[in-house]
């Protein structure tokens, strides 16, 4: 029986089949020789069901329920043996299919293992509960080797070493979906940094400016309580004696939107929530504070409380953590100024004033609370938010705003304000943090970004966010197939590729000049009568032929993303790109008693020094004019890059196991999609070509020992081992022989433990099993 024979016969580790690649190894045949194999069921999961006898084409199986069905064998796909069972890295698996990969995840995070080895990569499957991994006593294990089992604090420690052997700055990337657990996992590798490089007290510092950051950056969504809205790098000095000199943090992007304006159901920034429910009475006093509700920002969401967050607390850790960075109380109290302005910035509203629709503020509390937390003059902002100065020739006309266009200057005015204190206060930090002079060692940066995100409805947020991680999904390929493979092929190895899914395709739809989605948005934001509509119609009319894009009805279109779909509707693409804030807006900021709108004024100024080039200008020549978001944004990205490119990578990636934030739930379909997407499959494909299953020489022989033909008792486990290797015809190239292990090529170790399995099993007898391999 020939089927029999290729089935016993060793099986090929590198794979060049495309089935192989695709991660579609329905190995029907070799179902056969099984006694276990995995069924996939209706609802797309799979289950594990034993094998009672085959004929043909169709195997009899048993479910775990005790069912006996009849099956085509095409429909079952071979399950691994007993002995690796949750294994901690994939690259063991003999076995390296969908199935076998989501039931070793599951395995594993049935038990509070949350972490698994994909080769090189490490994936972090998020367990939405407390897991008692973490702490001094796990951080010693580790960094004693006292413990292997992969963790952060794991690939942290190897950053660590490679950065002090190789004298190269190292990074870690995490990456994964919204709510995924990138932030936690930041956290728990910067705590791991911490620990070992401690001892001057930067460490506290770096470690406080976690809540600092997530209070102003972060918000709840409705993929995640805690959802990161800015991208961050940090990066972590050392000094040439191991030890933390201090750091640096960049940020990405932050979504601006929010602050006035989000979904049903979510939240604006935690700060704001905070302050609100946390403030002293003196500081509510002073800055005129209401609770939440009384704020119309705040209020349209519908959504104040976040499940197991108390605001209050949380506003004493970030004031606590504000003293640590250095922030003074003076300034702190400025920021909270800022904060309170903004809340009362959006309570203010408009009377209509003349049979044009053109508007004025009302004079209520809203209007005076933020006069007076800004520093200015009533009646300029009255002016500010209902009159727009216009340069028309050499003169200066003043235009009446109408509702909407004033309600949009109030907004852009919120939104400046917000972005410039936290940009402000991510440079007091970084102040407070900086390397002294004697910058000679080397650092570790951690990379945290927003995760992809797909809502009903997706807007330009969703749209750079997504951009950014594809950018970050082709430095992961880049690092972990591209590179990899070009050094075999350089090395002059017999190597078969590896495919993967690349994103370049995705990336170009982007990038590309001048036909791509970023140049296009930008060319139509410089046109004073291009809308939302006229954009997309451009894309639909330049772009369809695109197999990464698609036109959608009206004003959308979908990205075909290395993560799945997103289609995006163009409302508001060009204002948000624009994102124009009049001069009016910023000469009243710069005619403030107070110190930090005098230096947001500066910011927005310097912003926008650079010109741009093309009809914008005949807007009206005092409309702030500066690069367009998307192009800042890109440029940043590139920038990111460029200065990951100088570190070895180490890459996490995270996987979440359920929509509802829930411990305990993993739903196979969801996982499955995550490992697609990323590529942490191809990655355990292209890490096994080498030798994945290793064994000492002691455990081989006790293992298999028995199975020898001959006597073998007096031999010593080396002479054992390669006894049982030669009588079961192991090809030479799919092992090595170490000092104290034995390596195998994948597959190996299963063609021994089916034997051994049936052997205990009585179920063939050795020596006819062994007439098999021989045949
Ligand atoms: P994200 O950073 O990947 O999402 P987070 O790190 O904010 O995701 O994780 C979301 C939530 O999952 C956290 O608030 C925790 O409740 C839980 N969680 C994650 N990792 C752990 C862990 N190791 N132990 C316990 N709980 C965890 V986003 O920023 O939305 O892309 O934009
Ligand atoms: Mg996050």
């Amino acid at each position: 029986n020939e089927d029999s024979i290729s089935a016993s016969l060793p099986q090929p580790s590198i794979s060049t089949s495309s089935s192989e690649s695709r991660w579609s190894d329905t190995n029907a045949y070799a179902s056969k020789k099984k006694l276990q194999s995995w069924l996939q069921l209706s609802n797309g999961d799979w289950e594990l069901v034993k094998i009672i006898s085959t004929s043909g084409t169709e195997s009899v199986i048993s479910l775990p329920d005790g069912k006996v069905l009849k099956v085509k064998d095409e429909s079952l796909v071979s399950a691994n043996p007993d002995i690796l069972d949750g294994v901690d890295d994939l690259m063991q698996l003999s076995y390296l299919n969908e199935p076998s990969v989501l039931y070793n995840l599951q395995h594993r995070y049935n038990q509070n293992m949350i972490y698994t080895k994909a080769g090189p990569v490490l994936v972090a499957v998020n367990p939405f509960k407390k897991v008692p991994l973490y702490g001094i006593d796990y951080i010693q294990a580790y960094k004693r080797k006292a413990i292997e089992s992969p963790h952060v604090y794991a690939i942290t420690d190897s950053a660590i070493r490679e950065m002090t052997r190789d004298e190269v700055n190292q990074s870690i990337i995490i990456s994964g979906e919204s709510g995924a657990g990138k932030t936690e996992t930041a956290k728990i590798a910067m705590q791991y940094l911490a620990a070992l490089g401690g001892g001057s007290g930067i460490e506290h510092e770096i470690l406080k400016t976690n809540p600092i950051l997530e209070a102003f950056g972060n918000g709840k969504t409705l993929r995640n309580d805690n959802s990161s809205r800015f991208g961050k790098l940090i990066e972590i000095h050392f000094s040439e004696t191991g030890k933390i000199s201090g750091a640096n943090i960049q940020t990405f992007l932050l979504e601006k939107s929010r602050v006035v304006q989000c979904n049903e159901g979510e939240r604006s920034y935690h700060i704001f929530y905070q302050l609100c429910a946390g403030a002293p009475q003196s500081l509510r006093e002073k800055l005129n504070l209401r609770s939440a509700e009384d704020y119309k920002y705040l209020r349209q969401s519908n959504c104040f409380s976040i499940t197991g967050v108390d605001d209050a607390e949380e506003f004493r850790i970030v004031t606590d953590a504000l003293d640590v960075v250095h922030v003074s109380k003076g300034d702190q109290e400025n920021v909270f100024a800022m904060l309170a302005a903004v809340l009362w910035l959006g309570n203010i509203s408009f009377t209509v004033i003349d049979n044009e629709n053109h508007v004025q503020a009302v004079e209520d509390e809203g209007l005076f609370s933020t006069a007076k937390l800004i520093g200015c003059d009533i009646e300029d902002l009255k002016l500010t938010l209902s009159t727009r100065k216009m340069k028309v020739g050499n003169d200066i006309i003043v235009q009446k705003l109408t509702l909407s266009q004033a309600s949009d200057a109030r907004d852009a005015l919120a939104k400046s304000i917000y972005a410039c204190l936290f940009d402000w206060l991510v440079e007091q930090i970084n102040k407070s943090l900086a390397v002294g002079k004697r910058r000679t060692g080397r650092s570790i940066s951690i990379l945290d970004i927003y995760g992809f995100e797909s809502f009903n409805r997706n807007s330009f947020e969703q749209f750079c966010i997504n951009y950014a991680n594809e950018r970050l999904q082709q430095h992961f390929n880049r690092h972990l197939f591209k590179l990899e493979q070009e050094e075999y092929i350089q090395d002059g190895i017999d190597w078969a590729k590896v495919e993967f899914e690349d994103n370049q395709d995705c990336l170009n739809l982007f990038e590309k000049k001048p036909l791509g989605l970023l140049s296009l948005l930008d060319e139509e934001s410089t046109f004073p009568n291009g809308t939302d509509l006229t954009f997309a119609d451009k894309l639909k009319q330049h772009l369809k032929s695109n197999s990464c894009f698609r036109g959608e009805r009206d004003k959308a279109f979908t990205v075909r993303h290395y993560a799945g779909e997103v289609s995006y509707d163009t409302t508001a693409f060009l204002e948000k790109n624009r994102d124009l804030l009049h001069v009016d807006s910023i000469q009243l900021l710069s005619s403030s008693k107070c110190h930090l709108p005098q230096i947001f004024a500066s910011y927005m100024l310097t912003q926008s020094e650079k010109p741009v080039v093309g009809p914008l200008h005949k807007l009206g020549g005092a409309d702030s004019q500066k690069l367009s978001v998307a192009t800042k944004f890109k440029a940043q990205l590139f920038q990111l890059m460029q200065r990951l490119e100088s570190t070895t990578p180490h890459f996490i990636r995270c996987i979440k196991p359920n929509n509802l934030q829930s411990p305990g739930s993993y739903e196979q379909g969801l996982v499955l999609q995550q490992l697609r997407c990323c590529g942490v499959l191809e990655v355990v494909r292209i890490s096994r070509s080498g030798f994945p299953t290793r064994m000492s020489h002691q455990k081989f022989a006790k293992r298999y020992g028995f199975l020898l033909l001959e006597n073998v008792a007096s031999q010593d486990p080396l002479s054992v081992s390669v006894a049982i290797l030669h009588q079961f015809n192991i090809l030479p190239e799919m092992y090595q022989v170490g000092y104290t292990k034995l390596f195998f090529r994948t597959g190996q170790i299963g063609v021994l433990e089916d034997t051994r399995n049936r052997t205990l099993h009585g179920i063939l007898r050795v020596q006819s099993c062994f007439r098999g391999y021989q045949a």
